[in-house]
């Protein structure tokens, strides 16, 4: 193994490069704006009040943005909604690899059921690749964001993911078992996120192997509390009817769901024929009693317990609500959940220090809604500023209405009052909108951003598939005011805003001992490659190679490999440059392989070499002024005859 040390070398050429180079080459990262991997202190206020933020001033909050059926995770600036990073959690990433490196692979199979790799080794496939990722929320204690993770749903493929938020990637993703099609998803707020909470979306019979599809007295839902910490489920609830958006309270006492199908139809018609669909109240203590005493069903490896109405549990409550309600929210009083009627036009306010009689006294369940403004048609979401508002997105009127919460409630017990503030167009038809901080007990009272389905005309034509909106409303007077169109491509689900002052301990460089690449670093060490300095090595293990390099710009440590027609190569990857934003690439030539190498990052991928010939690898991340000369080849020998 060769050694050889031109970190020098890289750092001079790095700043005798034109202004250029040096830009990509990181001097206008972090660092250069004298922000260390200690992160970002709060800025003093950085927008103008269009919510403008001019070049070179950082964003007041950071938002963290769902993307649908994109199925990664982005950052945006706020208020400037400039973007600022996109993290693939459920997609394939061309650029990062994400999906396709072995440290990605192992967190996408560690939890994956023989059911699914079946499915997928039967399409020739190792991992989904595809996801439709609709929530997105922080981790808390005592009801504030807390800055260790972000949690996501994928509705489409029944998953969880978390994300590290000291280096905004992902780095554990779980497939829930026996629920289908994982939709609503909260961590708890109260004492700390110990749960996620998770809506299992579509029935499906439990024993799911075929017999049949007709019966559906054996379909059920399933409600799934995922252990944070552990990353695996704690324990799951089967509910009457299905389960559509849900919310934890600021007790730690209860979750909630809210259910569109309590008719357990399976056509449009069938799931809109009731009046009335409901809530689901889950009552954490009586759950936890239950399962530490063993009384549950052992069900795929997961803790079941029965929470339909026949079952007659003291888990769940089910409180009729009008009609085909969506979402569910709590209000940083810490006493009121809201929900959307969806084809109701109201908003029905429930207090939730009255659910103890529900499950004690036998309370009427509908002794605990407090207030049923009506509010406009096709209410979706409620997000809450800190002065005792809520905002409401309508989305068949195209408008966000602003009301007043214990206004509303004294309208409801008969004084002659309107409860409705304000109401703004937003173009168009929105569906999730967000406070700064609205879901915590730090609510804000400046921004709000408003998530539009439709952007109809307000941008150039780009073709059928049109941009959606993401739309920035001042908040911080009585009347909304609309600043500011954000398009956003597929799709802006959900979005979450918090100060940088929750999130102090965002890295630059990644530490070299970071769990995400241990099993890495496990192999390196059985090859006897110490990966920690400049190295390189070849190492045959039959028909597989492991092919070690490290990186320091401009230059991998290893300019040719040679391997055999049908080996299986695994190319492991580590940046020894320790310079704010130096990420390498690697990636081979006409071979679909590609992965991103940040600074002080180890990272492999794996490739059947199936074509005798010389291929060229190259750095695929701009570095360096010599990033093009960033590359070496590698020699594929016909197989001997
Ligand atoms: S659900 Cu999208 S508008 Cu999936 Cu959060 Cu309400
Ligand atoms: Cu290293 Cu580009
Ligand atoms: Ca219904």
């Amino acid at each position: 193994m060769e050694s050889k040390d031109n970190k020098g070398l890289s750092r001079r050429a790095l700043f005798s490069a034109t202004a250029g180079t040096a830009v990509l080459a990181g001097t206008m990262g972090p660092a250069a704006l004298g922000l260390g991997a200690a992160g970002l202190a709060t800025p003093a206020r950085a927008a103008g009040a269009d919510g403008s933020v001019a070049p070179g001033k950082l964003d007041d909050y950071y938002g963290f943005w769902s993307s649908g059926q994109t199925g990664e995770m982005r950052i945006l600036g706020i208020p400037s909604m400039r973007e600022l990073m996109r993290v693939p959690v459920f997609n394939r990433c061309s650029a990062t690899g994400w999906g396709q490196t072995n440290e990605s692979i192992r967190i996408h199979q560690r939890t994956m059921s023989e059911k699914t790799k079946k499915q997928l080794a039967a399409n020739g496939k190792q991992i989904h690749d595809n996801g439709d990722l609709h929530h997105v929320h922080m981790s808390f204690t005592e009801g504030k964001y807390d800055g260790r993770f972000l949690f996501m749903n994928d509705k489409a493929n029944t998953r969880v993911a978390r994300v590290r938020c000291d280096v905004m990637k992902t780095d554990a993703i779980l497939e829930i078992p026996n629920a289908k099609g994982i939709h609503g998803m909260r961590p708890q707020k109260w004492p700390r996120s110990n749960y996620v909470f998770c809506n299992g979306e579509d029935e499906a019979p439990l024993v799911n192997d075929g017999s049949t599809m007709t019966d559906v007295s054996t379909y059920v839902n399933i409600f799934t509390a995922v252990d944070a910490d552990k990353w695996d489920v704690a324990w799951q609830v089967k509910v009457s009817g299905n389960l559509d958006n849900c919310e934890a309270d600021y007790e730690g006492k209860w979750a909630f769901s809210t259910s569109y199908n309590s008719e357990m139809g399976m056509t449009l018609e069938e799931m809109t024929k009731s009046e009335m669909d409901h809530v689901v109240v889950f009552n954490l203590a009586e759950i936890e009693k239950a399962i530490a005493a063993g009384q549950y069903e052992e069900i795929n490896g997961v803790k079941v317990l029965d929470g339909r109405k026949e079952a007659k549990s003291l888990f769940t409550r089910y409180i009729p609500i009008a009609n085909n309600p969506h979402g569910c929210n709590m209000a940083p009083d810490k006493k009121h959940l809201c929900v959307a009627g969806k084809l109701s036009p109201t908003v029905t306010v429930l207090d939730v220090t009255k659910f103890d009689a529900l499950f004690y006294d036998n309370a009427e369940p509908r002794s605990a809604v407090v207030a049923e403004p009506e509010l406009g048609l096709g209410p979706l979401h409620t997000a809450f500023d800190g002065r005792g508002n809520a905002y409401t997105s309508l989305f068949l009127d195209s408008q966000v209405v602003k009301w007043n919460i214990e206004e509303a409630i004294r309208a409801y017990a008969g004084e002659k009052i309107d409860p409705i503030k304000d109401k703004l167009d937003v173009q168009y038809q929105p569906g999730h909108l967000k406070t700064v901080m609205g879901e915590t007990l730090d609510a804000a009272n400046d921004w709000l951003v408003c998530l539009c389905k439709f952007s109809k005309d307000r941008f150039l034509n780009v073709g059928p598939l049109k941009p959606e909106n993401d739309q920035l409303i001042d908040i911080s007077g009585d009347k909304m005011v609309l600043v500011h169109d954000g398009p956003n491509f597929a799709e802006p689900h959900d979005a979450i805003a918090v100060a940088p002052s929750i999130l102090p301990n965002i890295r630059s460089v990644w530490d070299r001992n970071d769990p995400l690449w241990a099993e890495t670093r496990k192999q390196a060490d059985a090859d006897g490659v110490n990966i920690d300095e400049w190295a390189d090595a070849v190492i045959r293990d039959g028909n597989k190679v492991r092919v070690y390099m490290t990186s320091v710009a401009p230059s991998f440590s290893l300019e040719s490999f040679t391997v055999k027609e049908g080996d299986e190569v695994t190319v492991i990857v580590t940046n020894l440059d320790e310079i704010d934003d130096l990420t390498h690439g690697f990636t081979m030539g006409n071979h679909g392989v590609a992965m991103e190498i940040g600074p002080q990052q180890t990272s492999s991928v794996t490739f059947v070499a199936a074509n005798p010939g010389v291929y060229w690898y190259y750095c695929q991340w701009f570095c360096h002024a010599l990033h093009m000369e960033m590359r070496g080849r590698m020699f594929v020998e016909p197989k001997e005859a």
